[in-house]
């Protein structure tokens, strides 16, 4: 597979290979990290030409760095994306499938990304959501993590909705309760947290007419900003987590007046692909906890319309307080002394497949925006399309700054592709979703999705196969085609070789 690149970008890949090792060893001050996480962030946004989405700043980011375009989350939730992302390892070997299981409980002595930096002299710091919730690691940071606090809802009504969903919830038993059910004997960390129920919330978006620091996001971004000018003369690893586009989609009004509800596109495939098997779809059970949204049954009216919108307007926002963060950077004279990484931390179902948030195999849950400006770029501007993963951000930082690739890793530096995008690359990508105790295995290649769901006791109960060429949005499942047996046995022979199998030539 040959990933395509930019005609533009192609010049500046054949006139610079920049052994990033080599550079950053020989300075007498190491590279800095500014690590940027958004939530439920899809790679809708004009650098991934899509013209209706206003992302200025992600786009600019873009325009100097390199976007992966073919790049895929390892498992399409918060916290099992976070944290394989985080410690490098995929969620079978990190045995955290769910947002209640802390990894320091299965996989204790891993040594994460940013912990690894802190062990190479680095100030390592987390604002915002980098680990899911209650989740965090303390052992991953040099100071205690900082987290913004402000009003989730502005409006009265949306405050009474909430009321009034916390007391129905109430009166059926059925409100949601963490309870914390392991912590470690020594520090008194979370390690494992019982949740049940549902949880109470107001209404699925709300326009608040409030500056945007009023909202979570921009606190984060004065925050950040002033964290980059007390940190900024020592080697830091700064991991900054927006918090949106997540539900609720709250933003300011006026990233919703760049918005026209009439303008809006709604999913082109609002339904299940043909001849899916049961257990790939969910019933967008996040989204119906919202107070607006029905427990079961189609969306009212014009609410898909609505809810895009504000998604959005959400990205939009979010787009606006990175783009406050990158400029510091650049008034603080760091760009030369700063690698960026940009992810969301999983795709989004926006009606996509009859279907809304994340937690599913497709394409459109799986796939993430990933995007690394070095200061060396050698391709400015450059779109890969080559295979790309979560797990690999973490021995592409480690070679970027110079600092060993510990072992124990199970993904590929990218660095090579920033020096030459279309290089030939990974043939697969993973992801994996659990349904109850059955697993489903996905993996992408060049042309084709192939999906097995394995029962417990390793037995396959169905199969997905998807062929871009002939339906670029996967609305037909060719596994059980017989003029496609052939070519799915492949596919299942190539999955269950592994990610292994499917690494670069040269790769590590
Ligand atoms: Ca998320």
């Amino acid at each position: 597979m040959h990933a395509q690149v930019r005609p533009v970008a192609a010049l500046a890949v054949i006139a610079l290979a920049v052994g990033y090792a080599a550079d950053s060893a020989a300075a007498s001050d190491k590279l800095n990290v500014l690590f940027i996480a958004v939530d439920d962030l899809r790679p809708e946004l004009g650098c991934y030409g899509i013209t209706h989405v206003k992302s200025p700043n992600i786009d600019k980011l873009a325009q100097s760095g390199i976007a992966f375009n073919r790049a895929y989350c390892q498992q399409a939730v918060c916290s099992p994306s976070r944290t394989s992302l985080l410690t490098g390892r995929r969620p079978d070997t990190t045995k955290v499938h769910d947002l209640q299981t802390h990894f320091r409980g299965t996989i204790p002595d891993v040594i994460t990304l940013p912990q690894h930096f802190k062990q190479h002299g680095y100030h390592t710091q987390s604002l915002g959501k980098i680990y899911h919730g209650s989740l965090d690691d303390p052992e991953s940071w040099s100071v205690p993590s900082w987290s913004p606090r402000t009003a989730t809802y502005y409006k009265q009504e949306s405050l009474d909705l909430l009321e009034r969903e916390k007391q129905r919830l109430k009166a059926t038993g059925r409100l949601r309760r963490n309870e914390v059910t392991r912590r470690d004997p020594k520090t008194g960390m979370v390690l494992n947290v019982r949740r049940t129920g549902t949880p109470a919330n107001g209404p699925a978006w709300e326009d608040p007419d409030v500056p945007d620091n009023g909202l979570r996001d921009g606190a984060l971004a004065d925050k950040a900003i002033e964290t980059l000018r007390t940190i900024k003369d020592k080697p830091f690893f700064l991991a900054v987590g927006f918090y949106k586009p997540h539900l609720p989609f709250v933003a300011p009004k006026r990233y919703f007046d760049l918005y026209s509800e009439q303008a809006i596109r709604t999913a082109p495939n609002p339904f299940a692909p043909q001849g899916v098997p049961e257990i790939a779809l969910h019933n967008s059970g996040e989204l119906r906890s919202y107070g607006d949204i029905p427990d079961t049954g189609d969306l009212p009216e014009g609410k898909d319309r609505e809810l895009i919108r504000a998604y959005l307007a959400c990205v939009s926002f979010t787009d606006a307080q990175i783009g406050r963060v990158l400029d510091e950077l650049d008034r603080l004279g760091l760009r030369d002394k700063t690698i960026v990484v940009l992810w969301g931390d999983h795709g989004w179902h926006l009606g996509e497949h009859g279907m809304w948030c994340k937690h599913s195999n497709f394409e459109i849950a799986t796939r993430v925006p990933m995007i690394f400006r070095t200061p060396q770029q050698p391709a400015r501007g450059a779109m890969t399309d080559a295979l790309s993963e979560f797990v690999d951000i973490y021995p592409t930082l480690c070679e970027l700054v110079g600092l060993p690739i510990p072992t124990g890793l199970e993904g590929a530096s990218l660095a090579p592709l920033l020096a030459a995008p279309n290089r030939p690359w990974k043939k697969a990508a993973f992801s994996q979703y659990p349904r109850d105790k059955t697993m489903g295995y996905s993996m992408r290649t060049d042309r084709y999705r192939y999906t097995e769901w394995q029962s417990p006791g390793g037995g396959v109960d169905s199969t997905e196969l998807y062929d871009y060429e002939t339906d670029p949005q996967g609305n037909v499942n060719l596994a059980d085609k017989p003029e496609h047996k052939a070519l799915a046995a492949r596919l299942s022979q190539m999955l269950n070789a592994g990610w292994q199998d499917a690494l670069p030539a040269s790769g590590k």
